[in-house]
């Protein structure tokens, strides 16, 4: 059996989680949220840049670094990475801190995975 979330709530492998009483034994774990974390175009950030941020903060290599910066720079955004809400807003921080210190206008934002 699985929910709308893809998660078996049969409490596989504990059994029924209903004890003899009616009691549930074993909590249900939903899924954690996942977030992407965006990067946006601008005008004057370099190339090389976004890729230098691809490589560090999302252990991109040479070549994805350049396709994902690529992207972004002809769409006006792009996916950097997915991941759990306490680490994507990390990234963003470091992202934003980093360009900003480098005096780029580079922006990262982040968006609820569906
Ligand atoms: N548009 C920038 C340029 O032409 C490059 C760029 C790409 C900037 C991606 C930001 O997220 C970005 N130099």
């Amino acid at each position: 059996m699985a929910d709308e979330n893809g998660n078996r709530n049969d409490n596989y492998p504990y059994g029924s989680p209903e004890g003899e009483a009616g009691v549930q034994l074993v909590p249900k774990l939903d899924t954690p949220k996942m977030y992407k974390v965006i990067l946006l175009n601008d005008d004057y950030t370099p190339m090389d840049f976004v890729v230098l941020v691809l490589r560090r903060f999302f252990a991109k290599s040479e070549e994805e670094a350049t396709k994902i910066m690529l992207d972004v720079h002809k769409k006006g955004a792009g996916v950097a990475g997915v991941y759990s809400l306490e680490i994507a807003e990390m990234k963003v921080m470091q992202v934003n801190q980093f360009a900003q210190l480098n005096q780029n206008p580079l922006k990262s934002t982040l968006e609820e995975e569906p």
